[in-house]
């Protein structure tokens, strides 16, 4: 995982201990070299509390008439499949304001994952970049993954040759695809998921994004009536005993959580599929071989779907936004990282968190 270790100057007491995830030699042109991945190996954070959350969309005008103003000769929104996706051309995140963000919140929970190209978004520095997060809600801090240096809330994407955590570690699974909510374990799990990209490779290392309300919607009646009484158990253990074994620092104590299956978002009132092959454990109340075959049909369905997928390429000034209640997205790792002509693949991730999941009849998530 480490390759070298930093501390930070005298000025802080006592030293944060860093440990780089990169090599910096290998970095010392790279436009972007600030945000390459640390892992601050010190600083503990305590549970999440509870906070109050109003969802941005739930003011914004259905018909977006800021965001989607007619006076903007160079906007260009192209949906990238009928059922999940949007692109939008000639409309600068790092310039909209308050209105066109609530309805672009909006716009994200109707579309699920929208894709903003020719972004100057990575160049505006990370206060910006954490300021316009947390307008739709406050700032995740991974509790292990790799970050900016100074900035834990911005988690790093980084698949160098020099990754080395990621180089050593080892997998039995045909695939490398891996569908996930992010970090949906937690009480009140993330809504809009901010991906930048710093660098893109010519090709590969695409992201892919399912829809879990036309998941939900494809079910039968009898399934989705039992779904939605029923609630599953997403848990932060396995990750945070991963990173544990493997020797890196775990900076918040894992939670399970039990979220209700189908889930109703605050803004567009729509029912989705909140359960994902990455943290969903369990299905609660049921023996396991009922929860184990009843995940697996969901798991498979949501994973298959190609007819409510998308698949989107990135380009240099590519911003992807995305609402976790009602998508699960995976990386497409299909590219060498030991390969130079194959490029570097690195970025950053803001994750906002969001509401206390609530399901269909008042169905709350519960924890113990
Ligand atoms: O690197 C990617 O394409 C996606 C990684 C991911 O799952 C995330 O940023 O939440
Ligand atoms: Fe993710």
């Amino acid at each position: 995982m480490a390759t070298s270790t930093i501390t930070t100057t005298e000025t802080e007491t006592p030293p944060l201990k860093l440990t780089l995830a990169y090599d910096k030699e290998v970095h010392e042109q790279y436009k972007y070299s600030a945000y390459l991945p640390v892992y601050d190996e010190k600083t503990q954070f305590p549970a999440l509390q509870p906070f109050e959350f109003n969802d941005r969309g739930l003011v914004a005008k259905k018909e977006k008439p800021n965001l989607f103003a007619k006076e903007n000769a160079d906007l260009k929104v192209t949906k990238l499949t009928p059922v999940i996706g949007t692109e939008i051309r000639g409309l600068q995140l790092s310039q909209l304001n308050d209105q066109q963000k609530d309805e672009l919140a909006l716009l994200i929970a109707e579309r699920g994952v929208v894709v903003f190209r020719d972004q100057d978004f990575k160049d505006i520095g990370v206060e910006k970049q954490k300021e316009f997060g947390r307008y739709f809600g406050p700032l995740h801090i991974h509790p292990v993954g790799s970050h900016v240096r100074d900035n834990l809330e911005l988690h790093n994407i980084y698949l160098g040759p020099d990754n080395q955590y990621r180089n050593q570690r080892s997998t039995k699974r045909l695939t490398s695809t891996g569908y996930h909510s992010d970090v949906s374990y937690e009480r009140q799990p993330p809504g809009i998921t901010i991906l930048t990209l710093l660098s893109v490779p010519p090709t590969g290392g695409d992201t892919a994004w399912a829809s879990q309300t036309a998941a939900y919607a494809r079910l039968s009646p009898p399934i989705k009536a039992l779904l939605e009484g029923l609630r599953a158990e997403h848990s932060g253990f396995p990750q945070a005993d991963n990173a544990r074994r493997d020797g890196k620092f775990v900076r918040r104590e894992p939670v399970a959580t039990e979220h209700p299956i189908v889930r109703v978002h605050p803004a567009t009132g729509q029912k989705a599929l909140f359960v994902n092959p990455g943290f969903t454990k369990r299905i609660v109340g049921l023996r396991d071989e009922e929860s184990e075959a009843l995940l697996k049909l969901l798991f498979t369905h949501i994973t298959q779907g190609q007819d409510f997928q998308v698949r989107v390429r990135w380009e240099e000034g590519t911003v992807a936004l995305w609402d976790n209640r009602v998508t699960a997205h995976t990386a497409i790792s299909d590219y060498n990282v030991h390969n130079p002509q194959e490029g570097l693949r690195h970025g950053f991730r803001i994750t906002t968190l969001a509401e206390r999941p609530t399901g269909v009849n008042g169905l709350e998530s519960t924890w113990e």
